[in-house]
This record gives C-alpha cells, structure tokens and sequence, in this order.
C-alpha cells in the first residue's frame, strides 16, 4: 500500500473564540486534501485542539468546572464549527484524548533513555499568555517586551530540559539542502536567518506539577508535566501512531492503539507531507518539531506551509475592541462556498490579508453572482428552453481554452497554489461568458435557420459548465454538487479526469436550473 498524502492544519487553543484566522487555514487544509483525492491520491487530513496549559486550567477553575469538563464543551463548538466549513477532515485530534498522552508520553520516555534530556535550575522570563519562557532577544528595541506576550515575569524553577542546541548543525543544513521545507520562500529565509545568527538554546520542556497541573505527566518524574508545545507539536505523530502506521510505530518501538484496538489495514501516512499553520508558530515547526523528530528517529515531515494573518478594516482582529469577522455570520448570510470562495480568492497563502465587507460583497457579485452563477444559469435556462433540457450532439469549440485551463490548474493545484487556481479557473469563467454574448443564442433561437449553430452553442455551454464543477469541486464541494444536479448528473464532482471535454452525453436530460448565487442588493 502506498503512503497517502498526509496534510495538517496546527491545533487550535481550545479555550480561543473560533474566528477568520482559524477558519482561513482549516479552508486551506481542506481545499489541498479534496484536491489531492480529485487528482487521484488517497489523502489524510488531520485538524484538532489543543487543550492543556495554564490558560485552560485558570479559565475552568473561574467557571468552576473541571479542566476536562470545560474542553469537553468547549471542544462541541470547535466541532461545529469544522462542520460549518464543511470540512472532509478525516480524524479530530484532541491532545487530552488517551492515544495523544500515550504517544507523547512514548516520545518522553525514548528521548530519557537516550540521554537527551536532562533537569537544570531556571531562571527566567516568562509570558503567561504565551505560556513561554523569553529570552533578551525577544525583547523590543526599546527592551520592552511585545504586548502580544501579555504580563512577563520572572520565574525560577527546576525543570526537564531537552538537548536541542546540538541540533543546529543539520537543521540548517537540511533546510539548505530542502529549499520546500519551509514555504513561502521568504518564511524560509526567516528560519535560516534565525539559525545561523542565533545560538539554540536547550528546550525546556516541563513545567512543575505544582504550578501547573493541566498537562500530560512525565512518564519518569510525576511531578512535572509536559510543556505545552512539546505536547501540542506531538499531535501530527499521535494519530499516525495511533492508527498503527508502520512509521510512526517503528520510530517508538510500540504501538499505542486507538480505542477499538489495531485496524485490519493501517493507513501508511507518516512523514507528514505539509503542516499549515500560521505566521506567528514558524519557529516551533520549523525549528523544534524536526529537532524533536530528528531526536526520535522519525523521518521530517515534507513541508512547513506558512500562511498570513487577516486583518480587518486594517486593523488587527481582535475581540476586545470588537474588530472581528464571524465566519458563521458570513456563511449563514452568504453561504459556505460564498466564504470559501472569498478567503481563497482574495489572500494568496503567504502574504497577510485585510478583510472588508465592501470587497466580500464585490467579489461575491462579481465573480459569485455575475460569473460564475449566471453562466451557469443562464446556459442551463437556455438549453431547458430552447431544447427542452436534452443536450445536442458534442461540438469542441470551446475545448481547446477548456483544455488549456484544466491543464493550468491541475499544475497549480498540485503546487497547491489556491488563489492562482481559482484565477485560471475564472478565465474560463470569463471566456464563457463572453462565447454566451458573442454567439448570442437568444438571438439564434429566434431563426429556424439557425438550429445547429444554436445546438453547438448550447452544447459548449452546458459542457463548460460541467467542466467548472470539475475543476471547482475542491473549493465549492457543495456549489459544485449542485451544477452537477442540475446537469442531470448523478455522480460527484469529486475527480478531476472528469474534467477532460466531451463527458456531458448527447441525449441526456438536464435537471431543473436553478441560481446559485442570488444577487444581493445590499
Ligand atoms: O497557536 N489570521 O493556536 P491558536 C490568520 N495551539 N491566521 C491566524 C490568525 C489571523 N488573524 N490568528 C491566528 C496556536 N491564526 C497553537 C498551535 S500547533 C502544534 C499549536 C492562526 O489557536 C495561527 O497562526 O492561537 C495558527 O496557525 C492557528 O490560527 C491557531 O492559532
């Protein structure tokens, strides 16, 4: 059995309010894995939350209910909120879960008896908000520190230490030699710049029981817990390991089994093939996760995918000041693949983007509404009237810039370049519409003389719409469902061979036409 295409979104805080920026990157996530199953692979796609720390452990005890308690319910919404984005996610991780605990605790006990971790007094500064220790260097030119790392104090404390500073070496070598490691390229400069001016430190990687009892123990010493991000970062390895992937299994050197114990075929997904994450954690992927990996004797994941952040209005997003974007809002008034559509179209994977309703509601009546939904509607509407909804016999004159496209975005989704897909794809959009006002098929339907030309147009239409759902499926999976609907089609939109011209059958009655985006006058 091959390895399936294993692709992550990072585990989101559970006590965080679900907003923009999270559902941007789970979009991403799921919009990558549905285009790698349309193009023929088996992939795995892994989103979850990240439960333990002092955060959590201070919120629940305010609410007076236990830490488990209270990321139980908060975890309901989380879930419903990744229903929400209609994402085809295939497990939910949630690092409180046992098979989380059993492989963190596994990574602990390996890296113990290696010899790479070992207990020192420290003196610190410390962000309860980041539940980080900082060093000088994190501070502003000023010598303040950074109002993202909220209150900072200092704190001694005996705690686990891991050897990480020997790791600099091959880390920058490995990034040297794997230019898509770490991607775009400019967040990869970022890193080798980092590791080639600043000396690594050892990583501390506990946090005394008695300050903070809200983690996953460690399996040698009961009176520390794990530090957060060693715990959070183990998620991409526990549900591979979980699920008995020869990989992950071997580097371990045990199996730690779901619930229900061993499955009959074990997927093969480790090495990870692209995180996503965002701007702000590039150094704990991009710089502690292969160390920890590396230290294990697991293989690298393939790629660290950096996206941006969304602003709005210019500002940053924040619920306090009230500058935010209800991502459940938008879908309950737009819908789903209206929001999708939007945050892929408008913000490449990289640079930062800034929300307005003003330019949701451009895009949405532009391309939404007038593009794509009119073509489709008013091809569909035609070929109802004119033909009774059977399709004319096969005519290719429009094939060779269908073809053109399909090619165009196969290439730029297997680069996973979303917003330069959704481009290509509007071309054809755009080239329809533009054959629907050239070859003026109300006007051909009115002269009997004119029969087959109408019959070709019409066929060209309908086709080109089919051909749409095809390539649009991994970003409007149910927009798309719905063109095939009304195209007679019982099958899915769901593979992308399906996009080659000539698929739609002469004979076959279409279903009913319906719009798809409905223009609003707002
Ligand atoms: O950092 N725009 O969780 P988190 C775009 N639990 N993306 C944004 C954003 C914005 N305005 N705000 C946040 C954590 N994000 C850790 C991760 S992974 C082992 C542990 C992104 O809930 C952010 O960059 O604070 C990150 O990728 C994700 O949302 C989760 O952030």
């Amino acid at each position: 059995m091959s390895k399936a295409f294993y692709i992550t979104t990072s585990i989101f805080y559970v006590n965080g309010q679900p907003h923009l920026g999270h559902a941007y990157e789970m979009v991403i996530v799921d919009v990558i894995a549905r285009a790698r199953r349309s193009l023929g692979q088996a992939a795995f796609f892994l989103t979850g939350l990240d439960e333990h720390g002092q955060k959590v452990q201070q919120a629940a005890l305010a609410e007076g209910k236990t830490p488990q308690a209270y990321c139980d319910e908060l975890a309901a919404d989380w879930q419903a909120f990744a229903d929400k984005l209609g994402l085809s996610n295939n497990d939910f991780i949630r690092t409180t879960q046992p098979r989380h605990q059993a492989v963190v605790g596994a990574m602990l006990s390996k890296l113990h008896d290696q010899g790479d971790l070992y207990q020192a007094e420290y003196r610190g500064w410390y962000s309860w908000r980041q539940e980080t220790f900082l060093t000088d260097k994190d501070r502003q030119p000023d010598g303040s520190w950074d109002p993202i790392y909220g209150e900072v104090v200092e704190l001694v404390e005996h705690n686990w230490y891991f050897k990480m500073s020997q790791h600099q070496a091959w880390l920058i070598e490995h990034l040297e030699a794997n230019p898509s490691f770490v991607q775009p390229d400019s967040r990869r400069n970022e890193v080798l710049g980092f590791l080639k001016s600043v000396k690594l430190e050892d990583l501390c990687i506990s946090r005394p029981k008695a300050r903070l009892g809200w983690g996953i123990p460690l399996p040698f010493d009961p009176e520390y817990v794990n530090y957060v991000w060693f715990d959070a970062l183990t998620n991409y390895f526990s549900v591979p390991a979980s699920l008995g992937d020869p990989v992950a299994v071997a580097a371990l050197g045990k199996y730690y089994p779901t619930a229900g114990g061993p499955l009959p075929a074990p997927p093969q997904l480790w090495p990870a093939d692209i995180h996503v994450i965002g701007k702000d954690i590039v150094k704990f992927h991009a710089v502690y996760w292969p160390i920890m990996l590396q230290a294990v004797g697991a293989a690298l994941p393939h790629q660290v995918l950096v996206h941006g952040w969304w602003q709005k209005d210019g500002a940053k997003i924040s619920k306090s000041t009230g500058n935010i974007v209800d991502p459940v809002a938008v879908i309950n008034e737009w819908g789903l693949d209206a929001f999708r559509f939007y945050v892929l179209r408008e913000l490449d994977i990289g640079p930062d983007g800034n929300w307005t309703d003003a330019g949701f509601k451009a895009r949405y009546q532009a391309e939404l509404a007038n593009g794509l939904g009119n073509l489709i509607n008013r091809s569909l509407s035609m070929l109802k009237r004119y033909r009774n909804g059977v399709v004319p016999a096969r005519h290719d004159e429009l094939a060779p810039d269908a073809n053109k496209i399909v090619a165009d975005t196969r290439a730029l989704l297997a680069k996973n370049e979303l917003q330069g897909a959704l481009q290509s794809i509007w071309q054809l959009v755009a080239r329809a519409n533009q054959y629907v006002d050239q070859t003026k098929p109300f006007s051909l339907a009115k002269d009997p003389a004119q029969a087959k030309r109408l019959d070709e147009v019409l066929y060209n239409l309908a086709e080109t719409c089919r051909v749409l759902a095809v390539l649009l499926w991994p970003f409007l999976p149910g927009t798309t469902t719905k063109i095939y609907g009304q195209l007679g089609l019982s099958d899915a939109p769901d593979q992308f061979s399906a996009a080659a011209w000539g698929g739609l059958n002469t004979g076959q009655t279409i279903g009913e036409p319906a719009p798809l985006f409905p223009r609003k006058d707002t």
